[in-house]
């Protein structure tokens, strides 16, 4: 006799409801610190994990399964290679990656993950064909193109996670300065997530109030070299807290969260994030992907925002296109 005694009655859902679907590849610090923030923010019925390393992908999900009793019902599947596990996902999120070899350039570690890609992204493509796909592992804006390209997806199916996570740091160290929480702080970085990225310090506001503008107008001095000193801690605070913990898991873990809830949830939220980005802003000379910010949606990116910016601003968005277009075109085809 079954546990339970079924109620035959034609207003029960159906076994084919639709579920909400996430896959995770690569299950190392951030993909598991993604995988947990989206099991406790309850952002999907199924989550797939897939990662190269059997016994680790194995222990890290029953890890997860054994929290059941405390979370929302969330079905986990995984599989090393067997890529039919993650079948109608809504959401791919790519955070596998190669470790760097001591003393190889950064070039010979992208071209490494080139060709994990090319072991990744055709089977995702295949097996959620109108899946949004969201490129965590780096050099993320560089792998957001290689990704496209695999894919064969419309660009506004296929993102990176970019500066979202730069500009949480950024809004952080503003707010810490001035004594605010974060959530007031709207600001943005945007261009590469890395050392060539933006800081929009024209369009910074708090509480709704321009900061640049609400000082000039007070007359209340700032020094240019404060504002790049906050810039520069956004761009350092990767590096020290690699330099610390050994990589970086939270932050990175409640943005690309972040991410997923507004895309599938059609939140339509502003985010600072990795699309393709020629003919925006003057961005010419190729199809670079980068970080700008986009209005994302069910439909995966819906807009990219004018925001005004300085001749400064846009002159380095510029000079970041042309460092990541220049990286791309040493790649192997
Ligand atoms: P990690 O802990 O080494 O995890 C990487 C995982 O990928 C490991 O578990 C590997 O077994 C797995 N893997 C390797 N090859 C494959 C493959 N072919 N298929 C499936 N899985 C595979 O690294 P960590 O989790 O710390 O970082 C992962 C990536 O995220 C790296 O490229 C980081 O540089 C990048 N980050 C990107 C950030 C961003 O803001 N975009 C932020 C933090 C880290």
């Amino acid at each position: 006799q079954a546990f339970f005694s079924p109620i035959h009655h034609t207003a029960l859902a159906s076994p084919s409801a639709r579920h909400t679907k996430i896959t995770v590849v690569g299950v190392g610090n951030v993909g598991m610190a993604i995988a947990q923030t989206i099991l406790t923010q309850d952002l999907a019925d199924v989550i797939a994990l897939i990662d190269a390393n059997p016994e680790k992908l194995r222990g890290e999900m029953l890890d997860l399964q054994h929290a059941a009793a405390f979370l929302p019902r969330t079905t986990i599947v995984s599989s090393p290679d067997d890529y039919s596990v993650t079948r109608g996902s809504d959401l791919c999120i790519v955070t596998a990656g190669a470790r760097q070899n001591p003393g190889e350039s950064r070039l010979n570690l992208l071209q490494r993950n080139v060709s994990l890609f090319r072991k990744i992204i055709p089977p995702l493509a295949k097996y959620s064909p109108d899946a949004i796909l969201m490129i965590v592992s780096n050099p993320v804006d560089v792998l957001t193109y290689v990704a496209w390209k695999l894919s064969g997806f419309p660009s506004n199916r296929v993102i990176g996670s970019g500066t979202n996570l730069d500009s949480s740091r950024f809004r952080f160290l503003l707010a810490d300065h001035i004594q605010v929480n974060a959530q007031d702080v709207q600001a943005f970085i945007v261009g590469e997530h890395g050392d060539s990225s933006v800081a929009l310090w024209s369009s910074i506001s708090v509480g709704g109030v321009p900061v640049l503008n609400f000082l000039e107008q007070q007359r209340i001095p700032y020094e240019r070299k404060m504002l790049e000193d906050i810039h520069k801690a956004v761009v350092d605070s990767a590096y020290e807290v690699i330099n610390l913990k050994g990589y970086t898991s939270w932050a990175i873990g409640y943005s690309v969260s972040s991410l997923a809830r507004t895309i599938l949830r059609d939140q339509r939220k502003i985010h600072p994030v990795t699309v393709l980005a020629k003919g925006f802003y003057g961005i010419e000379g190729g199809d670079v992907f980068l970080s700008l910010p986009a209005q994302l949606g069910r439909g995966g990116v819906l807009g990219v925002t004018n925001i005004c910016m300085t001749d400064e601003e846009s002159r380095r968005l510029r000079s970041s296109a042309r460092t990541i277009l220049e990286v791309q075109s040493q790649l192997n085809p």
